[in-house]
């Protein structure tokens, strides 16, 4: 029975096994993914049978052999044209298609012209699996059977699909925790999931925004825009302009947390370049200040320092929602004769970067490409932050000023690893390699930052400038709370956790001459309107959650992504109300009324960008642009 029926399916069994290997030799020829370990391979190679199994498995369903034998031949065109596609826009884009490109119209048109200028007939090799079937078809005589096959037979092969599919997800899951809920990079998603599968994970994540999207009216900012003008603040007068036409340099600290400036560790000092910074007379630093981020760690402390709006609660924004308007810093700073940039050395896709900074409006993105890593220059997740800064200020020479220039570090990033010529302290003695080592490259990341100011007086840069530097999030997770108890000398309740997402943020002003520590509760929402204050631009009519830090009337009151948050009297956390000053629990109702407003706020910002809200607004005169018999509060 069994040797009749094996005939019978031959097509379609010679159908997936050649799309599939095709598509694997495909990665291996046409993509540079980069293979860490045997499990890695493995999942690549691997990865385009669950889809191909579903889908030419459909064939099942088919009475008539003809057209059983038709779809197949449309199915191998279909996939090898998404296939091709792709290897088409890598070829001048190093990314993988995601719906948002083929929206941008820019990109689209770039990307025509330069394809259609280098198709090789080679390439034929991209459909060679539909050569090879309609072979098949017509070389092989499959055992004609009248009988279509039974729904038995079908469940079973589906049951296997499904079981491939799982086996599959399982593996991603144990090699990339979180892929997709974080969703951090198109490279990982295609190396975990495969090409197919990565289309329609893109489709689902895209259209679930567009239908938001779609459901959404101006009528909605109404409310959020009220909210945001009842709570707005009259920023700083004296610190007004103070770095008006400068250069402004944004130094993201990469995973730099405040409990490592201006302390020990075993009798280390660990930054002791930016603890002299807490003390010098051109720098303002705020010791009371909090990480905001979600699930997209840098990208969603990226997203509140330019738009002052919180990240999602689910999901990286800079995927979700990147084809969306925005008010950002580097476009308001564009229009005011900045030219706008960012530099990180790292592949552009990730965290959908490139997208993302097109959408915000920033003018060049530095990626990796922009980079000479020589040797012995790379270590972890890629360049080590002191050569990187040393180019980054090199290319600061050739900017148009002045310039807005963000520099993302990359060196103190878990798993924190060093080259031995790097490590300018010990390691820690806890029972966390993490933590062990991540004093190690927060000495590596302060000395870098040493180098950074050194590169730019040296380069002439220095005097006209403005530095601001953040901790983008934390370094150590909970899981570590063992060990930073023995290193904290107290345990790790829900209180110190809480308070522990401090990250520094330091304004230096060279020729301030008033540096001080300021004790002001704010978080980083707040980065973007006092920034903005500095460099003289009104934001009066912006659409900004945050406040400036500077002005008197600055709310000490943040939020976190999850809903904790902090005053400066009470920290809320795990459902209980602390004294901020003694770590205790106290009473529910000092931080009652705060619970409601953080949750308000979130709701606020998050139907701003499901909704896509700000392309109904018109920044320049605080108006709705598409219901303009709605007067808004001011
Ligand atoms: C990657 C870098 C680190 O480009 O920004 O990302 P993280 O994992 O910290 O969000
Ligand atoms: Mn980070």
């Amino acid at each position: 029975m069994l040797k009749k029926e094996w005939p019978k399916h031959s097509i379609l069994a010679i159908a997936i096994i050649t799309t599939w290997l095709k598509t694997y030799i495909v990665y291996k020829t046409s993509f540079s993914i980069t293979i860490e370990n045997v499990l890695q391979e493995f999942i690549l190679f691997i990865n385009p049978l669950s889809m191909l199994l579903f889908i030419y498995g459909i064939s099942l369903f088919f009475k008539s052999e003809k057209a059983k034998n038709r779809y197949m031949v449309s199915i191998a065109v279909i996939t090898s044209i998404v296939l091709y596609g792709n290897v088409a826009f890598y070829r001048f884009f190093s990314d993988f298609i995601t719906l948002p490109v083929l929206f941008q119209t820019e990109n689209f048109g770039d990307l025509g012209s330069s394809a259609a200028a280098s198709v090789f007939w080679t390439d034929l090799f991209y459909f060679s699996d539909v050569l090879v079937i309609l072979l098949a078809i017509k070389f092989i005589n499959v055992k004609q059977d009248k009988v279509v096959s039974s729904s038995v037979q079908r469940k079973a092969y589906y049951v296997l699909a499904l079981a491939v599919l799982f086996f599959n997800l399982g593996l991603a899951e144990a090699e990339r925790p979180q892929l997709l809920t974080r969703s951090f990079d198109r490279e990982m998603l295609v190396k975990n999931l495969g090409m197919y599968n990565y289309h329609l994970y893109d489709i689902y994540v895209q259209s679930k925004s567009q239908a938001q999207r779609a459901l959404a009216d101006g009528s909605e900012l109404v409310e959020a825009n009220n909210y945001v003008r009842a709570n707005q603040i009259e920023p700083s007068e004296d610190m007004k302009g103070i770095a008006e036409g400068r250069n402004l340099i944004v130094v993201t600290l990469e995973s730099l947390q405040s409990f490592a400036i201006n302390s020990e560790m075993n009798g280390q000092t660990i930054t002791p370049f930016l603890n002299s910074l807490t003390e010098d007379e051109d720098t303002i630093y705020f010791e009371n200040f909090y990480h905001q981020t979600g699930l997209g760690k840098t990208s969603d402390s990226e997203f509140l320092l330019e738009n002052s709006l919180y990240p999602l609660s689910g999901g990286a924004v800079f995927f979700t929602h990147s084809g969306n308007t925005y008010n950002s810093m580097a476009e308001s700073l564009g229009e005011n004769g900045y030219s706008t940039n960012v530099q990180h050395a790292n592949t552009k896709s990730f965290w959908n970067r490139d997208i993302m900074y097109e959408s915000m409006n920033i003018d060049e993105f530095y990626d990796i490409e922009s980079f000479e890593v020589g040797e012995g220059e790379a270590v972890n997740w890629g360049m080590k932050d002191i050569p990187f800064h040393e180019q980054s200020v090199e290319h600061m020479t050739e900017m148009q000023q002045p310039f807005y220039s963000r520099l993302l570090t990359l060196t103190n990033h878990h798993p924190f690893t060093l080259d031995e010529e790097d490590k300018l302290i010990d390691e820690y003695d806890s029972n966390s390699g993490t933590l062990n080592r991540y004093f190690q490259t927060s000495r590596y990341l302060d000395e870098s930052i040493e180098v950074l100011f050194d590169e730019l007086k040296e380069k002439g840069l220095y005097e006209n400038s403005i530095i601001v530097m953040y901790g983008d999030h934390y370094g150590i997770s909970d899981n570590h709370n063992e060990a930073m108890t023995q290193y904290l000398g107290e345990e790790v309740t829900d209180f110190t956790s809480a308070e522990l997402q401090k990250v520094p943020f330091f304004v230096h002003i060279p020729g301030y001459g008033e540096g001080y520590v300021d004790d002001e509760v704010g978080g980083q929402i707040d980065m973007r309107p006092t920034i903005m204050n500095m460099m003289g631009i009104d934001t009066s009519k912006d659409i900004q959650f945050g406040g400036d830090l500077f002005s008197e009337e600055h709310e000490e009151f943040v939020v976190f992504r999850d809903g904790r948050f902090v005053t400066d009297e009470v920290v809320y956390a795990g459902n209980v109300c602390y004294d901020k000053e003694t770590g205790e629990p106290t009473e529910q109702e000092l931080c009652a009324p705060y619970i409601e407003q953080a949750f308000t706020e979130l709701e606020y910002s998050e139907s701003i960008i499901n909704g896509d809200l700000l392309r109904f607004y018109d920044e320049e005169d605080g108006q709705l642009t598409t219901i303009p018999d709605v007067e808004l509060e001011r």
